[in-house]
């Protein structure tokens, strides 16, 4: 007697690199050119190769963008490299529905998550394989690559958020992660430098 039937997911991940098989599957492809305004030396980009891979994001979106109550899925591969010392790093966004919380985890490789408050309070969390990161509402967020190969980081936030990339734009976070001595260290902005070319 056939009470129930079984049906597959309509979507896998794989458990190694976190891509997504999914048929509401979108892909996004951010090549330096792309990004360069958020980088501080504008000079070294000058002399880099525009076309150069920055990162792709695979989003799952099985509902509307907007839908209240529903959820979307991400997953970043984020190339290795510096601009002039900083390191390839993600636009980052506040949301535009700015109470929304977002978890991003570590998959593969050693990342920096910097996060900014509205009072522009800049801070780093340190991502690697299985690191779990709640984001809080009103909270700006992008991710920088320490380390030598891609860096893949997952993502779930609401359906709803929106991404606010104006005011990075604008004015940018409040300090940056640059490679000193071999290390990461967190620069804060000249209170006289805040102001960023717009992207
Ligand atoms: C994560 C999520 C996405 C985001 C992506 C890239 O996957 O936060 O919403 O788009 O990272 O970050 P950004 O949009 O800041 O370039
Ligand atoms: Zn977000």
């Amino acid at each position: 007697m056939k009470l129930f039937e079984i049906n597959p997911p309509i979507t896998e991940i794989d458990l190694g690199d976190y891509s997504i098989r999914s048929k509401e599957v979108v892909e996004q492809f951010r090549s330096l050119k792309d990004i360069h305004s958020i980088f501080k030396n504008q000079s070294s980009y000058e002399k880099m190769d525009p076309n150069q891979v920055a990162y792709t994001v695979q989003y799952w979106l099985p509902v509307k963008e907007g839908t209240e109550g529903g959820l979307f899925w991400g997953t970043t591969n984020l190339h290795p490299g510096k601009v002039g010392g900083e390191y390839f790093m993600t636009k980052g966004h506040f949301h535009s529905n700015a109470s929304r919380a977002e978890f991003y985890w570590g998959v593969q490789s050693k990342g920096a998550l910097i996060l900014m408050d509205e009072n522009r309070n800049t801070w780093v969390e340190e991502m690697y394989p299985g690191s779990l990161h709640y984001i809080p509402g009103s909270v700006a967020h992008r991710v920088a690559n320490i380390g030598d190969g891609i860096l893949i980081f997952g993502a779930c936030w609401p359906s709803d958020s929106g991404h606010d990339y104006a005011s990075i734009a604008e004015n940018g976070f409040s300090a940056r992660l640059m490679e000193v001595d071999g290390k990461p260290v967190l620069i804060k902005e000249d209170e006289q430098e805040t102001s960023f070319p717009s992207m």
